[in-house]
């Protein structure tokens, strides 16, 4: 199968892209094009040429694996010209998701058709790049300009009907994209769909709607499409040149190879040993217990159309859990996710009961009890007894041992770890944990069940925390360290959210109620090693039953939306460095981030060395889709693959030399950075 075939019909030649799974314009599919249009062109039985794509979408754009590599010829932007310079007419029929390269050749055809439940965009800003094969010079000569700058700068697709509106489409049709491509030849020849070229049509940006989206433009990458996007006003190759090198330009940039990183993050997790196993059916599922997490995992199963029986002991625990669930669903109807009327479909699919046997029929339980091995022992213990045979049983304890649990029952192998994050309808990551006698078949059926769950699963063996806890638990006490070492917790938040974070340590300790970290640090101390430094301040700060929003003070105080600097959390770290001997110093902004994020890295090192994640890339995906890391850095990991592994070394052991117990050189990291190599090296080796 060549990437572009050519069809004859009289005076209609068919050209077809077939470059699976997403049409994406590779090398080869740009060959074949320019191969297609110079045959076409030499044949003078042929008066017009319809092009298509086979699959399931015409191009979705051009092969970002291509990215970063030397360029191949033809470029896309030199497949543009060539296809809007054609000697004889190109229909271009479009359909699935026509994305970025697939709608930039799209807009160089004379006329453009598009297939029910098309969708059309521009994303590049969501790789950090912009249009770089004509689409901010093209899109604007046929649409409104403030189609054309909201395509561009938001990088949001526009349905069919939008498209046919704002004379992005000549006319929209149903059907096979062959046929309708057949059809649409033929309405050329007999005049009943005009045609016309692109770089013709005398349609501009105005200086108003420019302005307009240029007040609101938000960082570089933004800014970048927008300059390319103003120069349409100019004669088009003066424009195409402009685009060019500011697309050279982003090319070149960490947000690209961040975001591109990130990108391929979320699909690259699905890539596991047992990918090939059976999965199971997942028709309906149960939860047991109703708290916060419980009725979050029961709305996530209701939303992806999974009956749910739900579990809790009491009768007014019972109540709470349906209510609680069905607030979370009419925050859904509040977002616009759902009719009010499919609420209260969704809501007829919910048991909430005390009787455990009414789980009998469930494929797939799911415990969300409180974080006790005893409790959820009794658990497990009354689920062997009460679920049908192939069950998955799932926990979802967010730093228990699953194997302790599994051992409970009198079938392991059914048993596995299902860590979701708070809030649990909402929040896309899953961390898959492997017990060491759960069978691939339940491995596979549980990244089947993420998949419905329209969740992001990344696989994990057993340790204390998985994959991301146990990073956080280890980089949360550098900024205890710096804090007590002279930086006021509020520089901290504010230069780590200046780094890309949604939130600062801090300000995430009050959200999430600083009781809970407070507990585990009790319940820790007489286990911690008398060579671990520990920061007293927190504790000082829960003493007085400030555990952050929740108790209206914590680091900060609370009132209403507003919150100030809580001033005695600096008294309780001046007086911890006095009683200690500290004399505070001051740290610039990149020297926290720096510091920060040597510890976030160093412990990621080590999971991936010690294979608790598949791959380095499989912890960047934890951090983007469960932590609020900084898209366009890509994840921990991919920011130690721009930073440099040699400099984190350097950083590493500079540190260490005021803290030899807390800093450590990964052993993975010295070696990589040794070999010259990178974590990407490693992504590679799979
Ligand atoms: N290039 C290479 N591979 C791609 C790809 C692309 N553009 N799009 C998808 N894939 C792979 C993906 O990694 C996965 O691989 C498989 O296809 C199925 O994808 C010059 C510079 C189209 C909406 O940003 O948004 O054009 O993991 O699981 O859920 O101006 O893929 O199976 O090995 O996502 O049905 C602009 C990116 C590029 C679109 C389909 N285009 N893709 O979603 O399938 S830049 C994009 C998507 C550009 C020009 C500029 C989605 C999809 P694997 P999938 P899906």
């Amino acid at each position: 199968m060549t990437a572009v075939e050519i069809r004859k019909e009289g005076e209609v030649a068919l050209v077809k892209i077939d470059n699976p799974p997403v049409n994406a314009a590779g090398y080869d599919v740009r060959v074949g094009l320019v191969n297609a249009i110079q045959d076409v062109t030499s044949d003078d039985a042929i008066k017009v040429i319809a092009l298509f794509a086979a699959g399931r979408t015409f191009v979705a754009g051009a092969d970002i694996r291509e990215f970063g590599q030397p360029p191949k010829q033809p470029g896309l932007p030199e497949v543009c010209d060539l296809l809007e310079a054609s000697a004889k007419p190109i229909v271009c029929v479009l359909h699935g998701t026509t994305l970025g390269g697939g709608l930039e050749i799209a807009l160089s055809c004379q006329a453009r058709v598009g297939i029910k439940g098309l969708k059309l965009g521009l994303p590049e800003v969501n790789l950090g790049l912009l249009p770089g094969a004509g689409g901010t010079q093209r899109l604007p000569r046929l649409v409104d300009g403030k189609t054309a700058l909201t395509m561009i700068t938001s990088g949001k697709p526009i349905s069919a009907e939008a498209a046919l509106d704002a004379g992005l489409l000549d006319d929209l049709q149903d059907g096979d994209p062959e046929a309708v491509a057949l059809a649409a030849g033929q309405q050329v020849l007999d005049g009943t769909l005009k045609t016309r070229v692109t770089a013709e049509q005398d349609n501009r940006i105005t200086a108003d709607e420019l302005n307009t989206f240029r007040v609101k433009a938000k960082g570089e990458v933004v800014t970048r499409a927008l300059k390319a996007a103003e120069a349409s006003s100019l004669p088009l190759v003066e424009g195409l040149q402009l685009e060019r090198e500011l697309f050279v330009e982003a090319l070149a940039s960490n947000a690209h190879k961040g975001l591109k990183h990130a990108f391929f993050a979320e699909r690259a997790v699905a890539h596991i040993p047992e990918a090939k196993a059976d999965a199971r059916d997942l028709e309906s599922g149960g939860v047991i217990g109703g708290g916060t997490m419980g009725s979050g995992i029961a709305t996530a199963m209701l939303l992806a159309g999974m009956p749910v029986t739900l579990i809790e002991m009491e009768e007014d625990r019972v109540a709470f859990a349906r209510e609680t669930i069905t607030k979370n669903l009419d925050g859904a109807v509040k977002r616009g996710k759902l009719t009010e009327g499919q609420r209260d479909a969704v809501l007829g699919m919910l048991t909430c009961t005390t009787d455990m046997a009414a789980l009998a029929d469930a494929d797939v339980l799911i415990e969300a009890v409180f974080e006790s091995m005893d409790v959820k022992r009794e658990v497990f213990g009354k689920l062997d007894q009460v679920c049908k045979p192939g069950a998955v049983l799932a926990t979802n304890t967010s730093y228990l041992d699953v194997d302790e649990i599994a051992a409970t029952t009198s079938r392991p192998q059914d048993v596995i770890g299902l860590h979701f994050f708070s809030p649990a309808h909402v929040m896309r990551l899953l961390e898959v944990v492997v017990g060491k006698e759960t069978t691939p078949e339940i491995v596979a059926t549980s990244f089947r069940l993420a998949k419905k769950l329209r969740k992001i699963a990344v696989r994990s063996e057993v340790c204390d925390g998985f994959i991301g806890n146990r990073i956080l638990a280890h980089y949360r006490k550098s900024s205890a360290y710096m804090q007590l070492d002279g930086a006021p917790f509020e520089q901290i938040d504010a230069a780590l959210e200046g780094f890309g974070f949604a939130m600062g340590p801090f300000a995430v300790s009050d959200l999430a109620g600083q009781d809970i970290g407070w507990a585990t640090r009790k319940r820790q101390a007489e286990f911690r090693p008398a060579e671990e430094r520990y920061v007293e301040i927190a504790d000082r700060v829960c003493e007085q039953g400030w555990f952050g929003r929740k108790s209206g003070k914590g680091f900060y105080s609370y009132d209403g939306k507003t919150r100030s600097v809580n001033p005695a959390v600096a008294e309780y770290a001046q007086a911890e460095r006095e009683a200690k001997g500290i004399a505070p110093r001051s740290f610039t902004d990149a020297e926290i981030v720096d510091f920060y994020m040597a510890a976030m890295v160093s412990e990621a090192a080590r999971v991936v060395e010690e294979k608790i994640a598949l791959r380095p890339i499989d912890v960047d995906a934890v951090f983007l889709f469960g932590y609020g890391f900084p898209r366009h850095w890509g994840g921990p990991l991919q920011y130690a693959d721009i930073t440099g592994l040699d400099v984190l070394v350097q950083r590493i052991e500079e540190y260490a030399k005021e803290d030899p117990y807390y800093w450590q050189v990964p052993a993975l990291l010295r070696e990589l950075a040794e070999a010259g190599k990178s974590f990407n090296d490693l992504n590679k080796e799979g």
